[in-house]
């Protein structure tokens, strides 16, 4: 076993999850479970939309992997950072980014999260450092390095902090295969970088299947020729990803270094909206969707008698209302004046 797997104290699993007999805050079961329904609800109304002609270009929905969002960003606090791809509404969901502005951004209006000038692959937020948002596969990573470098920085130089903010990284698995994975694991272990590289690992890379593409398929082993910790877990379970996650946190804020969380998941839909999704098998896609993380977490809530039907119904109501109130407020925000074309292109 790799010396920083063994301070870590994980091998290939990890502990906590729905099978585990450890307890978690019951309201904070019910705050991870509002978050990934919040998620499946916006995706879902997307797609409305965006067949409705209100959304342009491509757009990339998230429906099947909420478990890592939600387990991932809410065991951060709110002065961490996240760094996410195309696919991210829904990582902008979690980390508080308004339902209002994410889907304003969507419509390009100029209420939006990026005044409209970003759309669906590019949602930002500096007052929630969310840092994007990048068409460009893998070009997250080195910013979340730049972020994660800064609050090093800003405790060990300047002394500004007691302990620092943690930056989380997503990417798929494909993307394991650029370069700039590679280096960016090389250097946050060389500077002991306070950030997290989740690996989103839904199998497939639009039409290629991740094990034809990865001379060793189990990314998280990648972690062991750099000296940092590699996980794997059920991105399928919200539990089993939170506690990686706080685990990762606790070890990253603490000076301790980088962590590679490798959390196995699908997408329930296809590449992007534009997608057919004709190569994915039926039987494939099936045994999926039967491990639904929603379905999962709702099943060990009312299992373990965390909560009711009717208190999952309520949040079910709070969240079609919310979906609703984004949708009018899109609908109704004004386009981006023609005049204000070169604005934002540069900061103030
Ligand atoms: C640098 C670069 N090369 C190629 C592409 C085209 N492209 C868009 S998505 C994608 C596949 C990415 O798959 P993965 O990393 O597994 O993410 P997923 O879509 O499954 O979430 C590719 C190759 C791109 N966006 N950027
Ligand atoms: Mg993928």
């Amino acid at each position: 076993m790799h010396n920083a797997q063994k301070e870590y104290g994980l091998t290939d699993q990890i502990d906590g999850g729905l099978e585990s007999k450890s307890k978690l805050d019951n309201r904070y079961v019910l705050d991870l479970y509002e978050d990934m329904l919040l998620g499946r609800n916006f995706e879902d109304m997307c797609a409305q939309m965006y067949y409705r002609g209100k959304m342009f270009g491509f757009v990339h929905l998230y429906n099947g992997q909420e478990a890592v969002s939600t387990g991932i960003i809410k065991a951060m606090r709110e002065s961490d950072y996240v760094c996410s791809t195309y696919r991210d509404h829904v990582h902008a969901l979690s980390k508080g980014v308004s339902p209002r502005l994410v889907m304003a951004e969507l419509f390009g209006k100029e209420t939006g999260c990026s005044r409209g000038r970003g759309g669906s692959m590019h949602i930002f937020s500096a007052p929630h450092n969310f840092l994007g948002g990048f068409a460009f596969i893998g070009e997250g990573i080195p910013v979340a390095l730049g972020a994660a470098f800064q609050s090093l920085y800003k405790q060990q130089v300047l002394g500004k902090q007691q302990d620092m903010d943690v930056t989380a990284v997503f990417f798929g698995d494909g993307t394991t295969n650029n370069g700039q994975f590679f280096e960016c694991l090389n250097m946050a272990v060389l500077w002991k970088l306070p950030v997290i590289f989740v690996v989103e690992n839904n199998q497939w890379a639009i039409g290629m299947a991740h094990h034809r593409a990865s001379s060793t398929p189990e990314i998280y082993k990648k972690a062991a020729a750099f000296g940092l910790p590699g996980v794997e877990v059920d991105g399928m379970d919200v539990l089993a990803v939170n506690s990686a996650a706080q685990k990762a946190i606790e070890r990253a804020r603490t000076g301790r270094g980088p962590t590679l969380i490798e959390a196995l998941t699908y997408r329930f839909r296809g590449h992007s909206l534009a997608d057919p999704d004709e190569l994915r098998s039926k039987q494939e896609k099936e045994a999926w969707i039967n491990r639904d993380p929603i379905k999962r977490l709702k099943s060990y809530i009312i299992n373990s008698e965390i909560a009711e039907e009717s208190v999952l119904d309520d949040i079910s109501k709070k969240i079609k209302i919310q979906i609703d109130d984004a949708i009018n407020f899109a609908l109704t925000s004004p386009d981006p004046d023609v005049e204000d074309l070169y604005k934002y292109i540069f900061a103030d």
